[in-house]
């Protein structure tokens, strides 16, 4: 058989488009591919939910790639170890309640899992806005789908217009940027499920108490929207905490138990 570029190229454009539009209509959406939300799209998708993830850079894995300071080694405690070990994931004793894992290692397994347990990755996609509708008031206010376009779009500053997905729940796992609470702020005309109804924002680093915070902060923020990882922290004003990764990988299996309940 010989090869034909046509058929390759026909191959590509075919299956990505039947791909793009079995996902027009999701259980759940989740926005950023670093730690919490890949560990969202692994458990949401082993427990059948259609899951789409979208990610706004080329590869997956966010901040956890890079361990500290770009020395590649990741530290979790008693509790993120568990999850690391639902996952396949090897981690080496360090002192008490202390384990390691090479970043490389936990992220391109992460990665897999949630793949193989069927999310489905949109990388080069970012989330530029949300779809919210109201019914009377804008208390009754949800999210009922993101908007989305082309990473490249972005960068080059291209005046070419978005495409949408409908989600009946959506995760912000944006990180540190929190980007979607942030658009939601701003265009909702509505309070966040936050103290002061905005994104408190982040706070300085603080590990002991940020890893404890930021399972607490995994919740709905807006109805139809439930953030997790750093972002779930940013939105209810908590501290940072650094290559400890075990609030990250909690926050995001507690997120999709949160969201699986509500789906029934
Ligand atoms: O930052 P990130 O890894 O989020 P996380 O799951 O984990 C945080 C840790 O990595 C670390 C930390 C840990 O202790 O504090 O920072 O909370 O991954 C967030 C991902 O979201 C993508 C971004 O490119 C990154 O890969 N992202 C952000 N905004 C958008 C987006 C957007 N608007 N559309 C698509 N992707």
């Amino acid at each position: 058989m010989k090869l034909d570029e046509q058929v390759i190229t026909r191959a590509i454009i075919e299956r990505f488009t039947q791909k793009w539009i079995d996902h027009l209509d999701l259980d759940v959406a989740i926005i950023g591919g670093g730690p919490s939300g890949l560990v969202a799209a692994y458990y949401l998708a082993r427990n059948d939910r259609k899951v789409a993830l979208f990610e706004r850079k080329l590869s997956i894995g966010g901040g956890m790639w890079g361990g500290g300071m770009m020395f590649n080694e990741i530290v979790v405690q008693d509790k993120g170890k568990k999850v690391l070990d639902e996952l396949g994931i090897p981690t080496q004793p360090f002192q008490e309640g202390y384990h390691t894992a090479d970043a490389v290692m936990a992220t391109t397994t992460l990665a897999s899992k949630a793949c193989q347990a069927g999310a489905t990755v949109f990388n080069l996609m970012c989330v530029e806005d949300a779809i919210i509708r109201q019914t009377d008031s804008p208390e009754s206010a949800r999210v009922i789908g993101l908007v989305v376009n082309w990473t490249a779009v972005e960068m080059a500053a291209l005046h070419v217009d978005p495409l949408t997905v409908h989600a009946r729940f959506t995760i912000d796992a944006t990180g540190h940027a929190t980007e979607l609470m942030h658009l939601i702020e701003r265009k909702s005309g509505s309070r966040l499920l936050t103290e002061t109804g905005k994104v408190m924002g982040e706070k300085s680093m603080w590990a002991e108490v940020a890893e404890h915070s930021t399972l607490e902060n995994t919740r709905e923020a807006f109805p139809g929207v439930y953030v997790a990882g750093m972002a779930a922290n940013a939105t209810f004003g908590s501290y940072r905490m650094g290559p400890i990764f075990g609030g990250m990988l909690l926050s995001g299996k507690k997120a999709a138990e949160l969201i699986d309940q509500q789906l029934g």
